[in-house]
């Protein structure tokens, strides 16, 4: 509880920290968002947009990822014919065409995951990200900020079967989710116009997300009511805590192509500080988006050495994922190959999706599927290094609502979970190990 309280408290700093006398604009999904949606996209001269075109061929995602029109914060050109606006939080214009962004959310979450590798546990997650915008007239500058207090929580992160990545106290964690960094993003994003619709962008910072993988899952749609983090996370988005990241590419409306040089390393169990960045991995990634509808991606990197107790293990990793998004619906589809150099590769894949009932009520559910040899890490295990390909099947509900005319919003919710997993693990995890995970959250914006 001393995490939420915290959490509370800094957001309610944040909203105290407008200035007086500001133009200031608080809403929600349905709040009145003409001057979010114009001040967000990337070219000035594109966005008249009027009431009924408002729907951007693309949104930000994580770093410099990209997510159908519909998701979270619109930032190519508008197109489109529905009315929709799904970014929230706190927007300010304090002059001078800054424009500053605060999101967020704290959640309380009570999960149980059944067997004898299971546990139970009680925990809170959280994010905060400011952003500060300035147009120059062909030029714009993005500074960008996401901060967790997931480092308060115990370092071996709460109760996640078959989740495996990063350490604590020396020791691989298995079964259980790492806690993220304070710093989750410190990074600035360049664009310069070169020709109409399209921009050359730079974007790095000395923590950042690599041009690789699919948005980070905490910033999907598809994902966006999902209590878990998927089991798949070190197949796809593990790269979007990164420290020392540059990036440069070429967007357009419909296409965007970006380079990444980046520290390989993933971050160590020391959760508060800033580690040294260092360039010595790269990745690549081509984005579509050829509706606002749609979003595609396939991305490759090689990583130096990612993880601290497999020193001189490398990985290549290729990704490919499509988003799809409209006024109710949500989801993803991706596939992954981990190639670890020398050793295996290793496959995974990830279906997700979030509906929206109503306004109030959401669906949301998870398949992922995924080839793991860091299940027994005991060299005197007669299983350990042995891949095992697991499944894990999700499903859940979440009961959300606006407070008031204030940007912040509650859910409720929680989710089941199952796994398919060979024979050879029953000893292990017991026959049929399930699990389950209730939360309740308060976010600005969504
Ligand atoms: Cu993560």
């Amino acid at each position: 509880m001393k995490t939420i309280s915290i959490s509370l408290a800094a957001m309610v700093a944040a909203l105290l920290a407008v200035p007086a006398g500001a133009q200031e604009h608080m809403g929600h999904d349905h709040g009145q968002m003409d001057m979010d949606h114009n001040s967000n996209s990337p070219r000035q001269e594109e966005q008249i947009c009027t009431a009924d075109l408002r729907i951007a061929s693309w949104a930000t995602g994580s770093g410099t990822s990209r997510l159908p029109g519909w998701e979270g914060t619109p930032g190519g050109e508008c197109i489109g014919e529905a009315s929709h606006h799904s970014s929230g939080g706190i927007h300010i214009m304090p002059g001078d065409d800054w424009m500053l962004m605060a999101h967020g959310w704290v959640q309380a979450n009570y999960t149980d995951h059944r067997g004898p590798r299971g546990d139970d546990k009680f925990y809170a997650t959280s994010m905060a990200m400011l952003t500060a915008q300035k147009d120059f007239g062909g030029a714009k500058l993005e500074l960008r900020s996401m901060l967790s207090l997931e480092p308060a929580m115990e370092p071996q992160g709460y109760p996640n079967l078959f989740a495996t990545g990063e350490t604590a106290g020396g020791e691989p964690l298995v079964d259980r989710q790492h806690p993220h960094d304070l710093f989750m993003e410190l990074a600035a994003r360049l664009d310069v116009d070169v020709a109409p619709g399209t921009s050359l962008f730079l974007y790095g910072g000395p923590v950042g997300e690599p041009a690789l993988g699919p948005s980070a899952f905490m910033h999907r749609g598809s994902a966006g009511y999902n209590p878990e983090p998927p089991i798949t996370h070190h197949w796809f988005d593990s790269t979007h805590i990164t420290y020392g990241v540059v990036t440069a590419g070429v967007a357009s409306s419909r296409w965007q192509v970006e380079a990444s040089a980046f520290r390989g390393a993933e971050p160590d169990e020391a959760r508060w500080d800033i580690e040294t960045p260092k360039l010595d991995s790269w990745s690549a990634r081509v984005t579509w988006n050829p509706t606002p509808n749609w979003a595609a991606q396939v991305s490759h990197g090689f990583i130096k050495e990612p993880e601290a107790t497999h020193a001189g293990e490398n990985e290549h990793r290729t990704t490919v994922s499509i988003h799809y998004a409209n006024r109710r619906l949500k989801a993803m589809g991706a596939f992954s190959a981990k190639n670890r150099d020398p050793g295996d590769t290793l496959t995974a894949w990830l279906a997700e999706a979030n509906y929206d009932l109503t306004d109030h009520h959401k669906l949301f559910a998870r398949i992922e599927n995924v080839k793991n040899d860091e299940l027994f890490h005991d060299h005197a295990d007669p299983l350990h290094d042995r891949a095992f390909r697991v499944t894990k099947l999700q499903g859940g509900y979440a009961w959300t609502t606006p407070l008031g005319d204030s940007p912040f919003a509650l859910s409720v919710g929680g989710s089941m979970s199952a796994y398919i997993k060979p024979d050879a693990l029953d000893a292990a995890y017991g026959n049929n190990p399930w699990g389950y995970t209730l939360f309740t959250r308060l976010s600005l914006g969504h």
